[in-house]
């Protein structure tokens, strides 16, 4: 075999990837947890889109879901709570070159986290980000969180919570600059799927709120759209996603949506009698931060071993500097 096939052969099998390239650990999930569907998902997305292990990375910050980098066997950084965004944005601006993805709980994000939250919105650096929405504090054992809704007994809130639930889409298609927010459920993987493929397709920050059950602390919650198919409204548009033979037989709860209608998404994502699944927004044409600020240069070691010689050069005292002082 001559030199130029057998490099064509190892390039080939280097960029070969089966799932247990992905797969690392046995998740400590219970049973049943809804972020062991989105760790499927996420592992089969990885695989068909050929991403490379080494220039992948999963940051996350505290909670169950937020254990999602130790069961990749990419990067990861398990960081602090509610600080994901920030580091996953760090990662961006030094390393342009790797597929940056976020994953975060309703605490996580929607509550010691609504800061960054709100900001990575409008910085759209392009990061894919998971919002696993259990509607509750899962790792500390049920304490009531900003998606809880009204009514919710916690160990914070005994007697029933009093506010109305945030609502992650209403708030992230409220925000300047916002350019991808879907909605999946972890109980349809087809459409899971389908949702963080085009996220993860998507140049941008791209929000997608899934609704995750927990069945250790909010058990049957979901079963009103579990039992009943009407309530569960399937997006599609040429522009979006298709609805697969199917899907279609199941879901008969069908809207036709332009993602491009900002407006439309926002009345979709306000009616909470139904959860719609699908791309509700999407706006290619939002710039990203880091072409804004370095307009695609990789920031390289060399980069940064200049850019801190030329700094620490202003402070150096050379010696005729010293004899001149001295005359
Ligand atoms: C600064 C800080 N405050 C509080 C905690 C305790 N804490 C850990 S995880 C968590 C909430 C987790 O809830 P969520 O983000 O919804 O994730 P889930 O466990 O439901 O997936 C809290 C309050 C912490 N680790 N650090
Ligand atoms: S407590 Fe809830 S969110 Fe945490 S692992 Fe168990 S089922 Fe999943
Ligand atoms: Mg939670």
């Amino acid at each position: 075999m001559n030199m130029a096939a057998t490099e064509c052969l190892l390039q080939m099998y280097e960029e070969h990837h089966e799932l247990e390239d992905y797969q690392s650990g046995v998740p400590r999930w219970c049973t049943g947890c809804g972020d062991s569907a989105i760790l499927a998902a996420v592992q089969r997305l990885c695989r068909d889109e050929g991403l490379r292990p080494e220039q992948t990375v999963f940051v996350s910050g505290i909670g169950c879901s937020s254990r999602f980098p130790h069961y990749m066997k990419t990067y990861g950084f398990h960081g602090i709570h509610g600080r994901a965004l920030p580091i996953a944005e760090g990662v961006r601006m030094a390393r342009s070159d790797l597929h940056v993805f976020v994953n975060t709980g309703d605490g996580d994000c929607c509550s010691i986290g609504a800061a960054h939250w709100i900001h990575a919105i409008r910085y759209n650096m392009n990061i894919t980000m998971f919002l696993h929405d259990n509607q509750i504090y899962g790792l500390t054992k049920k304490q009531a969180s900003p998606t809880s809704p009204r009514g919710t007994k916690s160990n914070t809130t005994p007697r029933g919570s009093y506010l109305e639930a945030l609502n992650p889409l209403s708030v992230t298609l409220g925000v300047q600059n916002v350019s991808f927010v879907a909605q999946a459920v972890d109980w349809i993987p087809e459409s899971l799927y389908e949702i963080v493929k085009a996220a993860h397709r998507h140049k941008g920050l791209s929000f997608v709120r899934i609704v995750q059950r927990c069945p250790e602390f909010m058990p049957n919650i979901w079963d009103p759209w579990l039992h009943d198919p009407q309530k569960v409204q399937m997006l599609h548009h040429e522009r979006g996603l298709q609805i697969s033979p199917g899907l279609a037989k199941v879901y008969k709860n069908q809207l036709h949506h332009d993602p491009l209608d900002i407006n439309r998404a926002r009345e979709i994502a306000s009616n909470l009698d139904i959860i719609p699944v699908g791309i509700l927004y999407q706006n290619p044409d939002i710039p990203c931060y880091e072409d804004l600020r370095h307009s695609g240069k990789l920031r390289t070691t060399e980069f940064f071993r200049k850019g801190l010689e030329t700094e620490f050069d202003k402070f150096t005292v050379w010696p005729e500097d010293e004899a001149q002082q001295a005359a």
